[in-house]
């Protein structure tokens, strides 16, 4: 029998097919389902998941750190018994918060929403937060003040479909997303695709030959160029008036901010030549049909709340949001990164994307989880500080992972090493012994995606139904039930059910009356493959399309927020040279998953530093070389890429690769002020040829 599901990866959640093949080495054939975000197709990641199902690789026993050093295979009775009276010991002695919790975005709603119970109520931590917090965080913090609510696209994908011109500010689709491309075509055959990256990206390539504009920006120096266009906009008087008055406040600020921002001024810091400026805000203005999407490029930066702030000013300043047939929003990233980010894994959030320090909100989430107020912790320390705390005074002492690789994808990663090595104890969830998993204490097999029954949020705000198509291999157990049993151990209140529909009821409930209200949703209902965008209210039939009314704000305006472009951090000096990271279209995050399907490793094998010839002729690169990067936080050795398709000031690295390949071990660890986004998007660095003879042999 097929087993209808969506993919593994990333928040386009293409649907897919699997179908069991008796005998055959893989237990299920993937294949592509009609579904408005994907119409059927998937990218090579998507073809390839169910590799991973039969991977020799997969853990099927919990592991526990012996006297020798090494992990060893333990019974799961032990392993929890060993687990519990651990945090117990640790909760004693050192209080709640010595244990922390580390969630992620793949996890499905009614996992995320079990953990960020899990850690208030069984462990009565306040130290949670999840890795979101790399991905999402500043684009939610610019959502949430400027329309008092965060859901990434706050319309249906297809939407895009009829554009004339669409923005994408730092978002490289092309490779991030391959099945997305199909919702560009409306906008290249306009001439409207504009792509703003340092690279010409995948995406960028795709506005060639009269289908748009690439922007080849100085990295970082997105919210200058944002200014600039939105100077521009008010000089022209390009703006939407009546708009602006009806549905806005803040326009006289908003205003004042720009007003320096002229294009020529903005050209000097930008590098973008200002008769672009100028063509930017016209196209713009002039667009029927148009849509304005930020990505990683520019919100994963010190400055990224601002940076998408300044994309949301520029989209109301043209009328966009909540118009029909025009829109802002953000493109999410992981499987979940959408619900990962409602249901509680937020160091400052409950259920339904409430506020922990809201009472009402405590009174009523506490209601559904059956205690008193009181025993809901206050909030607790965004990512990168809770990994960096890790055996410090105060800090963490203990620290539970569940979905992330944090040793890999951490900003400044030697850091957050040095840190999980200070702890008393490591507990890693995984299928893979990922980086994380093998420094870990105690490793607990879970399951993978089609052994599990679930939900996940896309992209769009749509919840989807995971299904279970095959067995999980014995000794692997679902993270619900992990937690079940660790809490009637701890003797924790409330219920801890290990049925996902069940749990989702329960997150239903909690959620009812949040921002994020899924309280009309049932797997059952879900079941019948109806549209179901959120909020959607007991009685309600989902929603589509945000904002067409009112902003979430109690007056029902957006707020225009005066932003400041600041200084970098960073600023490359004579030789130096900007680091940006990002991805690779064949490879998934820290790479645990798709390093393990041969046909995606075979893709990239290695990991390749992206830089320009006559950047590279300067220091004596060759391509097929090897360059060392290096700045005071380490240093790597990449195979040399040549590519024309870099700005000469600039080289890339992709993240995807481990241990003394890091990306991270390059990257800043300097962070927003609002959102607590590290700066993984540019970092200086020096380049040296490595004479080696080991690559070349
Ligand atoms: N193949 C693949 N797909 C994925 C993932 C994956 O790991 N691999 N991960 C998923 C997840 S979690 C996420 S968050 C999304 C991310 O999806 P994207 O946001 O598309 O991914 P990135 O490659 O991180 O960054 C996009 C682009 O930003 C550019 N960039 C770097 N610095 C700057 C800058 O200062 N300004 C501007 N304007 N651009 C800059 C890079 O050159 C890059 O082309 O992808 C999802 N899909
Ligand atoms: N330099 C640089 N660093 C970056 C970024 C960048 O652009 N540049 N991007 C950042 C972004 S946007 C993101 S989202 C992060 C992602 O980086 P990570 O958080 O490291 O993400 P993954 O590599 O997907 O790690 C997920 C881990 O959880 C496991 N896993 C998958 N599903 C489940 C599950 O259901 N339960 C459990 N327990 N485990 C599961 C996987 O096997 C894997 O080991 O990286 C961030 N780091
Ligand atoms: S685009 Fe994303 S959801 Fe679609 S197949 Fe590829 S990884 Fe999976
Ligand atoms: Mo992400």
């Amino acid at each position: 029998m097929t087993t209808a599901t969506h993919c593994p990866y990333c928040a386009l959640q293409c649907a897919m097919a699997l179908t069991p093949t008796a005998g055959a080495r893989l237990s299920v054939e993937v294949s592509g389902r009609d579904f408005p975000t994907n119409r059927g197709g998937l990218c090579k990641k998507g073809w390839t998941s169910a590799e991973l199902l039969a991977s020799p690789d997969r853990l099927t026993t919990p592991l526990s750190r012996g006297d020798d050093g090494e992990l060893h295979p333990i019974e799961w009775d032990a392993a929890l018994d060993r687990l519990a009276d651990e945090l117990r010991r640790l909760r004693i002695e050192h209080g709640s918060d010595a244990v922390g919790v580390f969630g992620g975005g793949g996890l499905t709603n009614e996992k995320a929403y079990q953990l960020g119970k899990f850690a208030r109520i069984a462990l009565g931590t306040s130290r949670i937060d999840y890795n979101g917090r790399f991905c999402m965080s500043s684009a939610a913090a610019a959502a949430n003040r400027a329309f008092g609510i965060d859901r990434g696209l706050p319309f249906p994908l297809t939407d895009l479909d009829t554009a004339d011109t669409v923005m994408l500010l730092g978002s490289n689709v092309g490779d991030t997303m391959p099945p997305f491309l199909s919702h560009l075509q409306s906008a290249r055959a306009a001439g409207g695709l504009i792509v703003v990256d340092p690279r010409r990206s995948t995406t960028a390539r795709l506005t060639d030959e009269g289908a748009g504009i690439h922007v080849q920006a100085v990295p970082g120096t997105d919210l200058a160029l944002l200014l600039g266009i939105a100077h521009v906009v008010l000089a022209e008087r390009l703006h939407d008036a009546p708009y602006l008055e009806e549905r806005t406040v803040g326009l006289a600020s908003l205003r004042r901010s720009v007003s320096a921002w002229w294009p020529e001024r903005t050209q000097s810091v930008t590098g973008v030549p200002a008769a672009t400026i100028r063509q930017l805000a016209r196209r713009l203005a002039a667009g029927r049909s148009v849509y304005i999407l930020t990505g990683r490029g520019v919100e994963q930066h010190a400055d990224g709340t601002d940076t998408a702030t300044a994309a949301i000013n520029l989209a109301l300043l043209l009328g966009l949001p909540g118009t029909p047939g025009n829109g802002y929003g953000t493109l999410t990233g992981q499987g979940n990164g959408q619900g990962g980010r409602e249901h509680g894994q937020k160091c400052d959030q409950l259920p339904g994307y409430r506020k922990i320090t809201d009472a009402a909100a405590r009174a009523h989430v506490a209601s559904v989880w059956g205690v008193a107020p009181d025993l809901i912790p206050g909030p607790g320390i965004p990512a990168v500080q809770l990994l960096q705390s890790a055996g410090m005074p105060g800090g963490v002492r203990a620290l539970m992972v569940h979905g992330s690789n944090v040793v890999v994808s951490a900003p400044n990663v030697q850091t957050v090493r040095d840190a999980l090595a200070r702890l008393d104890l490591l507990v890693v969830c995984d299928f893979f012994l990922s980086e994380t998993a093998r420094i870990a204490d105690l490793v607990l097999p879970v399951l993978q995606w089609a052994e599990e029954e679930g939900t996940m949020t896309n992209l769009e705000g749509r919840v989807l139904r995971r299904r279970r198509a095959v067995d999980p291999p014995a000794g692997a157990r679902s993270e619900l039930w992990i937690m079940a049993e660790l809490a009637r151990r701890l003797d924790a209140p409330g219920e801890w059910s290990t049925i996902p529909a069940a749990v989702f009821d329960e997150l239903a409930r909690a959620s009812a009356g949040g921002l994020a209200d899924y309280s009309g949703l049932s797997h059952a209902l879900l079941d019948e493959e109806v549209e179901a965008h959120w909020p959607y209210p007991v009685g309600s039939t989902g929603t589509p399309r945000l904002f067409q009314d009112r902003f979430a704000h109690g007056d029902g305006r957006a707020r225009l927020i005066a932003v400041r472009a600041r200084d970098h951090h960073e600023v490359p000096h004579a030789a130096e040279l900007t680091l940006i990271t990002g991805r690779l279209l064949a490879h998934y995050q820290s790479g645990t998953q798709t390093r393990r399907v041969p046909e995606l490793a075979a893709a990239h094998p290695e990991l390749v530093a992206q830089i320009h010839p006559t950047t590279a002729k300067d220091r004596g690169l060759d391509d097929g070389g090897t360059v060392r990067l290096s700045n005071a936080r380490g240093s790597i050795d990449a195979r040399v890429g040549l590519s024309s398709d870099i700005r000469l000031d600039t080289v890339f690295l992709p993240f995807h690769y481990g241990d003394e390949r890091s990306a991270n071990l390059l990257t800043s660890d300097a962070l927003d002020p609002i959102s607590s986004m590290p700066e993984f998007k540019t970092a200086v660095v020096r380049a040296e040829n490595v004479v080696t003879t080991a690559h070349t042999a």
